[in-house]
């Protein structure tokens, strides 16, 4: 039996793998891993199935000018590469090139290192991820307000945790390890859950006080909570005059937030919303966290600034002494310190996008322009993608991104089936699958020391080891990294390694003429690790390094840093929630009475090829509540057609008695065209959505979320 991680999420949950004859024929939990306590989901048990998909493509293949595809070798596949991007590159400059980063790479850490290197290799500005149409207000957010240099309170220290708009049991966002018992443990220690979602998610069911509100109302609860806090003396008045500045301004642009204002605009009770307030200003340690359901709904900067507000406001963040959460391992060592960093710019630093006039800030460049900066002639037009994701399923108003990616001279995608975004690709790149791929945890450290709090391990402990299976027979696959590397080498370039969101300052030279392996590029990732490489291998069920614990340190005495309570541009949106007509901004009306909103399913992850055995169905159904469903004549499972003002789609309705009502909530990551059989192939939301729609001005990223949508029968089925 071999043991590895599972990347169908960035929970990477330890594994047992049974090969037989070659092949992995069983996954389970690894009970003698630390931490994760033997868990996994159904998507980690089904890796074996998946390995074995029966559309899995074992060749690269290529696109014929009829529309066709015929398989290419992966040494002409790089020929190939090599010649057409030369030649884009010496006609229109480096800036026709761009990529697209996204949770491809969870599979293959390695991919995003040297597809980064590249760009800056070749001289291109235009690398974009998924960062803005995800969370971008996160790490927007901290530049705004300032971090606090001891981090987050640990999950399990914490008197109260409070999570806005996100379903740890299912994402794993906020508490990655084993989320069921992590929740458990918090709250047998006595701590608090408070969940604010319109569904009652499997989260929301392990709260101790639910708030179910109107679908996009996230700033205006936050800001009655921070109001609330005030008003009752629970603001942590010794905590914000030693590390925050503008706390006068703040109360006075919450104080329209009151607590009946609150209830009447978000839906929901005045009493719950007391309650929640009365929770928190009681505890003395806690979190409130924002998953992506705020971030969706439009205003998700300010829903972040918010949160991070309160945070402050109640002195949530780890004192000194505390044990501090994300310790390095794989990365060089970090100090951790009870005072703030102050804030940075958030935007106004960069170049421009030729289209709409965006900027990069820190969530990076703006997906919102990219379609535009493909399809507009012109100087600097791109006319290159390298593609990390499933962006037909993924990327607002589908419509524009199939038109934006055909428009394209060469898109060159890696993926192991067919999808529907490969569909489209000059070329798609056969890649290797995850237990065909040695595995190691960096990438989880990165990500949390970018400032996203949803992922990372709280403790020291980190993974790294070999592949546990060989690609199927006859394979001719090339992984995602090798891709730059051979393509570079062939245009002559030399790289210098560059981690992902600059997690380390090392910045290695790669031998242009031996190829590294994949366990080399790795251990340049780890440059200066805390703790070495070669001992994390040496764990076979990884490990927990406890002299790797990192408690937080005294404040430094000339640190004159402070957490910003009042940015301008923050309160400036505030006082444009107030002064709103509610109604007027949600946008439903008559025809458009419903609400579309986000919610993932435990068993798929965004748009990645689905094991079928893992599926209950094979679909993203539109949950509904049982009333609404009544009141428009419907069952479960009958077909429905679900238009916004941007576009309509089919899909099959289900039953969940815990949603609110006239709130409509499916998964993305499913689907085709619009009229494709909903059960066969599910439905894809995004031809619902549409960049111009209520988008943030900073990172144009537009209403995904709180979407008004007029849900109709089909015509009914024969029963
Ligand atoms: N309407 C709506 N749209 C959304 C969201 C939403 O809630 N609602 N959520 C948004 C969010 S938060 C995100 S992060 C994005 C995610 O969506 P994307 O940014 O598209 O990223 P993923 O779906 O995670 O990328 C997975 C895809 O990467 C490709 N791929 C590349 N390399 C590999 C590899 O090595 N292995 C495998 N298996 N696949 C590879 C495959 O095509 C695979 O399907 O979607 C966003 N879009
Ligand atoms: N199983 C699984 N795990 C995943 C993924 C996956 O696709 N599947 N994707 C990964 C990715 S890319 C990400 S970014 C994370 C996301 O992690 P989460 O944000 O935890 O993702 P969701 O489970 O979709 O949770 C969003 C919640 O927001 C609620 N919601 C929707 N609209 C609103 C609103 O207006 N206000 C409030 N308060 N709540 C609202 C929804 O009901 C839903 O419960 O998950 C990651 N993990
Ligand atoms: S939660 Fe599921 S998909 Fe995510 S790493 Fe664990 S087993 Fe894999
Ligand atoms: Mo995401």
């Amino acid at each position: 039996m071999a043991t590895t991680i599972c990347r169908s999420c960035n929970a990477f949950c330890p594994i047992d793998v049974t090969v037989e004859g070659g092949r992995a024929v069983k996954v389970e939990g690894n009970r003698r891993a630390p931490i994760y306590h033997g868990y996994t989901c159904p998507k980690g048990r089904a890796l074996p199935e998946l390995h074995r998909h029966p559309e899995r493509l074992s060749r690269s293949l290529k696109k014929q000018p009829d529309g066709a595809f015929v398989e290419i070798s992966s040494e002409d596949l790089i020929g190939e590469l090599a010649d057409r991007l030369g030649t884009i590159i010496d006609r229109h400059g480096p800036r026709a090139v761009a990529a697209y980063l996204s949770g491809g790479v969870i599979e293959q850490p390695a991919a995003s290192a040297l597809m980064i290197s590249f760009l800056e290799a070749i001289g291109s500005p235009m690398l974009f991820s998924a960062s803005t149409i995800d969370q971008p207000g996160m790490t927007i957010g901290y530049a705004l307000h300032g971090r606090w240099s001891g981090g987050r309170t640990r999950p399990e220290a914490r008197d109260v945790s409070v999570i806005v708009g996100g379903n740890p049991i299912n994402s794993k966002q906020y508490l990655p390890q084993n989320p069921g018992m992590q929740i458990k443990r918090m709250r047998r220690a006595g701590g608090k859950l408070v969940v604010i979602d319109p569904r009652r998610t499997e989260t929301a069911r392990l709260a101790d006080i639910h708030l179910q509100p109107i679908p996009g109302e996230d700033p205006t609860i936050l800001a009655g909570l921070a109001h609330l806090m005030i008003r009752e003396g629970h603001a942590n008045s010794a905590f914000i005059a030693a590390n925050a500045a503008g706390f006068e301004a703040l109360a006075q642009a919450v104080a329209p937030f009151t607590p009946a204002y609150v209830a009447a605009r978000a839906g929901i009770e005045e009493g719950d919303l007391r309650s929640v307030a009365r929770v928190l200003g009681e505890a003395r340690t806690g979190d409130v966290a924002l998953g992506t359901g705020p971030s969706m709904a439009t205003r998700g900067i300010l829903s972040s600034y918010l949160a991070l507000c309160l945070n402050t406001l109640r002195g949530f963040w780890a004192a000194e002494g505390e044990e501090a959460m994300h310790p390095s391992v794989l990365l060089p060592p970090r100090e951790f310190r009870a005072q703030p960093v102050a804030p940075y710019p958030a935007w106004g630093f960069g170049e421009k996008t030729r289209i709409r006039g965006f900027e990069p800030t820190p969530a990076g460049m703006p997906l919102a322009a990219l379609p535009g900066e493909i399809l507009t002639p012109g100087d600097g037009q791109v006319r290159a993608l390298f593609l990390h994701g499933g962006a037909v399923q993924s990327w607002p108003q589908s419509g524009r991104t199939r038109e934006a990616l055909a428009a394209l001279d060469l898109l060159v995608i890696h993926d192991v089936v067919l999808s529907p975004t490969a569909r489209l690709a000059d070329y798609v790149i056969a890649t290797k699958m995850q237990l065909e791929l040695p595995a190691i945890t960096v990438l989880n450290e990165i990500i949390a020391n970018s400032g996203h709090a949803g992922y990372g391990t709280a403790d020291p402990f980190a993974f790294c080891g070999p592949a546990v299976v060989a690609p199927p027979e006859g394979a001719d696959l090339v992984e995602s990294w090798q891709t730059y590397y051979r393509v570079a080498q062939r245009l002559g370039l030399p790289l210098r390694l560059t981690n992902w969101r600059a997690a380390s300052d090392s910045r290695p030279e790669l031998d242009m003429t031996r190829e590294p392996t994949t366990m080399d590029i790795y251990a340049m990732m780890c440059a200066g690790s805390a703790a070495p490489i070669d001992a994390v291998r040496s764990h076979r069920d990884g490990h927990v390094y406890e002299h790797l614990r990192r408690f937080v340190g005294p404040r430094d005495p000339d640190c004159a840093d402070r957490l910003e309570l009042a940015d301008a541009d923050m309160l400036a949106e505030l006082a444009k929630v107030a002064a709103e007509n509610p109604a007027g901004r949600r946008g439903t009306d008559a025809r458009f009475a419903f609400q579309l909103i986000p919610s993932r399913l435990q068993n798929a992850t965004n748009t990645f090829v689905k094991a079928r055995g893992a599926l209950r169905r094979s679909y993203n159904p539109a949950f509904m509540n049982g009333a609404d469903m009544a009141d428009l004549g419907l069952s479960s499972g009958d077909e429905v057609r679900i238009r916004s003002r941007h576009g309509q789609v089919r899909a099959i309705v289900e039953e969940d008695a815990g949603l609110r009502r006239k709130v409509v909530a499916m998964m993305h990551g499913f689907g085709r065209a619009p009229d494709d059989d909903p059960r066969r192939h599910g439905t894809n939301v995004n031809h619902l959505t549409a960049w111009d729609d209520d988008f943030e001005p900073h990172t144009g990223m537009p209403r995904m979320g709180a979407l008004p949508v007029a849900i109709t029968p089909a015509v009914p089925r024969a029963r």
